[in-house]
């Protein structure tokens, strides 16, 4: 924790605060374009200020609480798992979104599969490399979860969450975590680092669901 950049996150904090009673719409936009936000054609870097540094051969995975089959998986070992290609928008809660990423990774599901989550899993909570975490219910990590590790047909360059990274496109783009280290399936939800911040815990990017 004492890497990161406290003033940097004590200031998305007094914005969350701010943000957390401003009216909302009632019912979702139905525009590519999330209300709140605008297009860019770039791709900014955003995270605590750590950008780990891992290398293959010491990258592994860690897949446990309520699953049949906890699993620690090793560099080849992810890669033999069924690969995907996806392209999808990225939308961060900062009000930038960029359209049509390109990916190459595993999706959420092909991991369900492998372990075998047990009836009582409802929740997902991921842990990342310098110590970020985030979560998000079991239906939508299945729905639209990808574990990406190339980006643009190149590896997943680190400044972005390389080697591996989580990727989501229905929700803000911080339910994604970079440098992703560990995946936990629980029976109740746990709030990741910024959802015990103020950012909302469900994230819906087309009802500006920013702040709780
Ligand atoms: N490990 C980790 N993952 C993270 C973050 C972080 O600080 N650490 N920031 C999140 C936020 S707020 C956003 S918007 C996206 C940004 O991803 P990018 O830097 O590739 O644009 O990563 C998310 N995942
Ligand atoms: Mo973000």
């Amino acid at each position: 924790m004492s890497e990161f950049n406290k003033r940097l996150i004590q200031g998305k904090e007094r914005l969350a605060e701010a943000g957390k009673n401003k009216p909302r719409p009632a019912t979702p936009s139905a525009d590519r374009l999330p209300p709140g936000q605008h297009e860019v054609k770039n791709w900014p870097v955003l995270d605590l200020g750590a950008q780990p540094d891992i290398p293959l051969h010491k990258w592994s995975l860690t897949i446990d609480g309520l699953i049949e089959q906890p699993t620690i998986l090793m560099w080849q070992d992810f890669l033999a798992l069924p690969q995907v290609e996806r392209v999808s928008d990225f939308h961060c809660v900062t009000t930038w979104s960029r359209f049509g990423n390109r990916w190459k990774g595993v999706e959420f599901k092909a991991i369900c599969d492998l372990v075998k989550p047990k009836p009582e899993a409802k929740f997902v909570f991921f842990t990342a490399y310098e110590g970020y975490t985030t979560n998000l219910p079991l239906e939508i990590a299945l729905d639209d979860l990808l574990l990406v590790h190339e980006w643009e047909s190149k590896p997943l360059p680190r400044e972005h969450g390389g080697p591996v990274r989580g990727v989501v496109s229905k929700v803000y783009a911080w339910k994604g975590a970079k440098w992703i280290k560990q995946i936990e399936f629980l029976e109740k939800d746990k709030l990741g680092f910024w959802e015990v911040r103020g950012y909302s815990n469900t994230a819906d990017p087309w009802t500006n669901d920013r702040f709780s």
